[in-house]
C-alpha cells in the first residue's frame, strides 16, 4: 500500500513525540476513522524498536501502582516509557480509569512518559485491537519500553500480554486465588513473578509456594529462562523496583542472546493478526444479522431443517472464501 504524504508526516511528528499527534493517532485508529489502515500501515513500518513489557495478575493486586513505580526506576535509567493500562474493572465501577490516572499521576508533567487508559466498556470485543494500536503508536513515538497492564482474567486479556517481549505476573500474598491463576496457565506465561505487597504477611509463604511450582516445571535444559521470583513493595516508599527492572535487564539480554527475541517477535505478530482477524469475524457476523440470507440460514436451525453447527461452519467459509 503507498502511504500518503499525509499520513508520512502524521507518523513523523509522532516520531518526534509530538504527545498531540500520538493521542490524535490512538483515537483515530479507535475509532477506525477514514484512513486508518494507512495510517496504522505507516506507523507499523515506523516501529520495532520498543521493549514490550506486559503486566497482568489478579485485579488489585497492585499493577497500576507497580506500574507507576517500575516506570519511576525506568526514567532514573534514561528510559523513556509508554503506558497502555486495559481496564476490565472500569465496566462496572467507571472509575478505575480515573483512579489509573492517579496512581500514574506523578508523571504526567513528564515529557517522556506517555500513559493510556483503555476501557472495555462497550468495545465489541474490540479491546485486543484498541490496545495493539496504541502500543503501535507508542512504538511508532520512540518509547524505550512500552508497559501494557491487563487483568490476568480470561483468554483474550492473556493474549493481550503475550504480544510482549517480557512478561510480568503480579501475585499477592494473602490473595489465595494467586495460585490458582498461577496454576490455570500464568505459570507458564510468566517471565518474571512479581510478589507484590510484600509488605504484609505471609510474603515468604507464597513465594515458597511459587518457586515450589516453578521446580515441578520440567527440568531446564541449558540456555533455558529460568522466571526469577521477585518480592515488590510498589507504595509510597517502594522496594525492589530497581530488583524488577535489573531482572527484566537481565530477561531482555537473554531473549537477544539466545535468538528467542525473534520468536517472541513472531509470536507476538501471529498474536496480533489472529485476534484482529478474529474481532474482525465477529464484527462481520455481527453486521449480517440484517441480511436475508442469514435469516434464512437461522430459520432452517429454527425449524430444524438443519443444525446450527452445518449452519455456522457455512458461514465461516462464506468468510473464509469471500466470494
Ligand atoms: N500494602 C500495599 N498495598 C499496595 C501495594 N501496591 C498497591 N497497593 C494497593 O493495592 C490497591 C490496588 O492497587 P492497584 O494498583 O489499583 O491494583 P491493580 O492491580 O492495578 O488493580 P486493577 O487494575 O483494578 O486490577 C491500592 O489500594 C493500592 O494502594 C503494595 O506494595 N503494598
Ligand atoms: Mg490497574
Amino acid at each position: 500500500m503507498t502511504v500518503s504524504l499525509d499520513a508520512m508526516s502524521f507518523v513523523e511528528r509522532i516520531a518526534d513525540g509530538h504527545r498531540p499527534s500520538i493521542a490524535q493517532a490512538i483515537s483515530l485508529l479507535e475509532a477506525r476513522h477514514p484512513g486508518f489502515e494507512e495510517l496504522g500501515e505507516a506507523l507499523w513500518a515506523a516501529g520495532g524498536t520498543a521493549r514490550v513489557i506486559g503486566i497482568t495478575g489478579a485485579p488489585g493486586s497492585g499493577k497500576s501502582t507497580l506500574v507507576n513505580a517500575l516506570t519511576r526506576e525506568l526514567r532514573v535509567r534514561g528510559r523513556r516509557v509508554g503506558i497502555v493500562a486495559v481496564d476490565p474493572s472500569s465496566s462496572i465501577s467507571g472509575g478505575a480509569i480515573l483512579g489509573d490516572r492517579i496512581r500514574m499521576g506523578e508523571h504526567t508533567r513528564d515529557g517522556n512518559v506517555y500513559v493510556r487508559s483503555l476501557s472495555n466498556r462497550g468495545s465489541l470485543g474490540g479491546i485486543s485491537r484498541a490496545t495493539f494500536d496504541a502500543v503501535t503508536v507508542l512504538d511508532a513515538a520512540r518509547f524505550d519500553d512500552v508497559i501494557v497492564e491487563t487483568v490476568g482474567v480470561g483468554q483474550a486479556e492473556v493474549d493481550i500480554v503475550r504480544v510482549a517481549h517480557s512478561v510480568l505476573v503480579v501475585s499477592v500474598p494473602g490473595f489465595g486465588d494467586d495460585i490458582q491463576m498461577i496454576k490455570a496457565g500464568l505459570l507458564e506465561l510468566a517471565d518474571i513473578h512479581v510478589v507484590n505487597k510484600a509488605d504484609r504477611p505471609d510474603v515468604h509463604k507464597l513465594v515458597s509456594e511459587i518457586t515450589s511450582m516453578l521446580t515441578l516445571e520440567p527440568r531446564p535444559e541449558s540456555g533455558h529462562w529460568s522466571p526469577p521470583v521477585v518480592e515488590t513493595v510498589a507504595l509510597a516508599a517502594p522496594s525492589g523496583i530497581d530488583a524488577l527492572v535489573d531482572a527484566l535487564n537481565l530477561h531482555t539480554d537473554w531473549l537477544r542472546s539466545t535468538g528467542k527475541l525473534e520468536e517472541r517477535t513472531r509470536r507476538a505478530a501471529e498474536i496480533r493478526v489472529r485476534e484482529i482477524a478474529k474481532e474482525l469475524l465477529v464484527e462481520s457476523l455481527q453486521d449480517l444479522s440484517a441480511e436475508d440470507t442469514f435469516q434464512d440460514a437461522i430459520a432452517s436451525v429454527t425449524s430444524r431443517k438443519r443444525g446450527p453447527c452445518v449452519v455456522a461452519a457455512e458461514l465461516v467459509r462464506c468468510f473464509a472464501v469471500p466470494s
